[in-house]
Parts: C-alpha cells; structure tokens; sequence
C-alpha cells in the first residue's frame, strides 16, 4: 500500500479530472466550480457543477482519520471497500446510490453523480423535515444487498469468494473498538456531558450488558452472513423531496463494506432514528413529527421484510425454505435492535458523534442522550425477547417519559 500520493485540493480538481479518461467529458471543465465539502470523519469530498448544470463529486480517501488527523494513520484502500459497495448497489438497486463512474486506486478517488440540490437526512431530520417513504427505501437497500450478495442467491464457492474479496480489517477495527469495546470502559476517545455520568458509570458496572455486548461483537467480527454497507447511518443518505412532497433518497459511503451480519445495517439506521427521535422529543416538536419519526424502524423493518419475502420468491436453491426465512427474520430482527443499541450508545458516549443529540441545548442535550443512553440498554438486554418493533418502541416511550419526569437518572432506573 503506497500512501505516497497527491491529495487532490479545489484547484486541482480541474485537472485530475482531464486527466483521468473515464471522467473527461462528464462536466465542462473550463467553467467548474469546485467546492470541498466534507463534513465527515475521514474523507474528502469535492462538490464540482460546471456552467451548464453538469455535476461530478469526487471523494478522495486520505491516508488519516480527517476527525483526528495524521496522528490516526487509516487505509486509503477503503475506496476500494466503498466501491465494492457502489457496484454492489449499482447492480440490484441503483435507484438507490448516485450514478458511479468508477474508482482511481492509485489516487484512491472516487468518482459518482453530484446529488445537486440534495442534503444529507441527518441534519433534515434535525431541523424537523418529514421525507416520506426514505425509510423504507433503506430496508429495501438492506433487503437488496442481504439477498443478492449472499448464499440466498449465489453459488457457495462464489460467496466465499466474495468474503475474501470483501475483507475490510482496519475499517472494521474501527467498529469493533468504537462501537462495541471503548464506550464501556475508561477511554481516551471517550466523552460525555458530566450529568450523564451516573448513566454511563451503570451501564459499565451492567455485567449482563456486557456480556449481551460481548455477544453482538462477536456477531459483529463473526456472521459472515452478506456484504452490508457497514455504516448506515441518517448521514450516510442523502435526500431530496420529489415534486408530490415525498421524499427520495440515495445511500452513499460503504466504505466500512464488509461479509458481515445483515441486522448490523438495519441496526444502525433504527440506532439514528432513536437519536433523532430523542432530539424531537426534547426539542417538544410537534406531534406530527414525533409520531412520523416514531414510525420510521417499523416503515423500514416492513419494506425490508416485504423485499426479502418477494427476492426469496427467486432464490435458486430450495434447501433455504419458507419456514427459514421466517426464522432467519426474527433473528435479523433481534440482532438489528442488539446492534442500534451499541450503535446509539458509542454516538453518546464516544468519538464520532451526531449532530442530533450534540446541537442540543442544555438541559435538553442530557435529556435527549439519557433517553438515547436508557433505551439502547433496554434494547441490547431485552432483544431476544422481542418480536417486533413495537416492542422496540414501548422501551423508547417508558424511558423518554421516565426522564422527562424524573431527570437524567430516571434512565438508569
Ligand atoms: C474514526 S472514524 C469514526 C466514525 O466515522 C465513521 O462515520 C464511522 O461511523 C466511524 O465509526
Ligand atoms: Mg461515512
């Protein structure tokens, strides 16, 4: 691996793209505005609409974690990971993700459609914005991407394959500590508002929590099940509303893709969705927008039960019957509220945050991270014994009601 390799800046954006064969054309290069635009932890991104309207947005992985700097060398091969990801999409959904022209290994750059006018769903989310069916876009990419690049569809020899093509360790490593190992123990990556403290301090001294967490890293670095997108969080989609009001969507940066448990991703979004639905409740948005967001994991949930159950209608192989896929889904579902927990938490307790909770005034900042705190940890104890979403839902309802009335420390109670 070279790290050795020219980081590309708005000025010479222009050029590369000349430069490169498979990009040349696509926009009018003598007339580009270029801006750079990353607002995530580990890349760049340059937004480039030329005098016609013609886009490209090109996103070049750097060879350190951008949120901390060069002190945290990173793989730049991850854009290879985010490709495998595009093209999986690109093949089965590709109403799902930017059109994708295609991925420079040597630059590590990547080269897709320019979603102009589109925003990420986040900070939609944050300032009140109800894009109607996104949700169940997501399960129907999670639905997509579980079926088609798994032994659902394909020949065993081919996923095994695939599994070796897809391994992806230091982005994954990324996940294991963040996500399942650091939040729960003293750490330097670590950091939280003081009033939360007796929260955090009760779920590290919760030995069944982490053990139940334990389990779900396990799960995590084990279940090879399908390629997952690895980060699906509400700042991995962009949005836009289409002319009736609805709203449409498009999932970018898989570059944490890997052979890993299908309930991970689905895990992640409803692991968001109880962030944004905390800040709404804190934040006492209207009831309109609360109970829309109150639907959003079973609109997801739906539509990715409803696309398995029509791809399975299409499997090859009869060895996977009917009556597995009903058994297959409940234990998806049991991993994915397991896995939003952990995934809710690190965003609270850890590096990485979300804008959701962070953008909180004070008291409601605690409120809302107590309510996320007390929820996730209902969820990752209380997973097996669920069988629905709603169940998800009444844990949510009880510990936000709890805190309003009670304060912070209701949601260890
Ligand atoms: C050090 S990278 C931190 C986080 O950014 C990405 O979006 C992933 O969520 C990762 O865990
Ligand atoms: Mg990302």
């Amino acid at each position: 691996m070279s790290n050795d390799y020219e980081i590309l800046t708005p000025e010479t954006v222009s050029e590369y793209i000349e430069a490169t064969e498979s990009l040349r054309g696509i926009v009018d290069t003598s007339t580009l505005e270029v801006a750079e635009v990353g607002d995530g932890n580990l890349n760049l991104v340059f937004v480039c609409r030329d005098a016609d309207g013609n886009g490209i947005c090109l996103k070049q992985s750097l060879p350190y974690v951008r949120l901390v700097g060069e002190a945290w060398p990173l793989t730049p091969e991850r854009v290879i990971a985010e490709a495998r990801g595009l093209s999986a999409a690109a093949a089965f959904m590709p109403h799902l993700i930017p059109v994708f022209y295609g991925v420079d290994p040597e630059r590590h750059v990547l080269a897709m459609e320019n979603l102009i006018g589109w925003e990420i769903w986040r900070g939609k989310l944050n300032d009140g914005y109800m894009h109607t069916g996104v949700a169940a876009m997501l399960g129907e990419y999670a639905a997509n991407l579980a079926f088609h690049t798994s032994v659902f569809a394909l020949d065993q020899m081919e996923v095994k394959e695939k599994v070796a093509e897809a391994i992806n360790p230091e982005l994954c490593r990324i996940t294991e500590d963040l996500v399942f190992t650091e939040p729960y123990i003293e750490h330097d990556n670590n950091s939280f508002a003081q009033e939360l403290a007796p929260v955090v301090d009760a779920l590290r001294a919760d030995d069944v929590l982490r053990g139940e967490v334990g389990m779900l890293k396990y799960a995590f670095m084990t279940k090879a099940e399908a390629l997952i997108h690895g980060d699906l969080h509400t700042g991995s989609v962009m949005v836009e509303f289409t002319d009736d009001g609805e709203g449409d969507a498009r999932v970018i940066d898989p570059e944490f893709a890997f052979y890993g448990p299908v309930g991970f991703d689905l895990g992640a979004v409803f692991g968001n969705y109880l962030a944004a639905r905390a800040r709404a409740v804190v934040l006492d948005r209207p009831a309109e927008f609360t109970e829309w967001l109150a639907g959003l994991a079973q609109e997801t949930w739906d539509a990715f039960e409803a696309e398995m159950r029509r791809l399975w209608a299409t499997r090859p192989d009869e060895t996977w019957t009917d009556s597995f896929l009903d058994a297959w889904l409940g234990q998806v579902l049991q991993d994915a509220i397991g896995f939003a927990g952990c995934k809710a938490t690190r965003r609270i307790i850890g590096l990485a945050k979300v804008s959701d909770i962070e953008t909180l005034p004070r008291p409601e900042h605690s409120q809302a991270a107590a309510m996320v705190l007390g929820t996730a940890r209902l969820w990752i104890k209380g997973r097996k014994s669920m069988d629905s979403i709603a169940a998800t839902d009444d844990v949510f309802i009880a510990v936000s009601t709890a805190v309003l009335a009670d304060g912070v420390q209701a949601a260890v109670e």
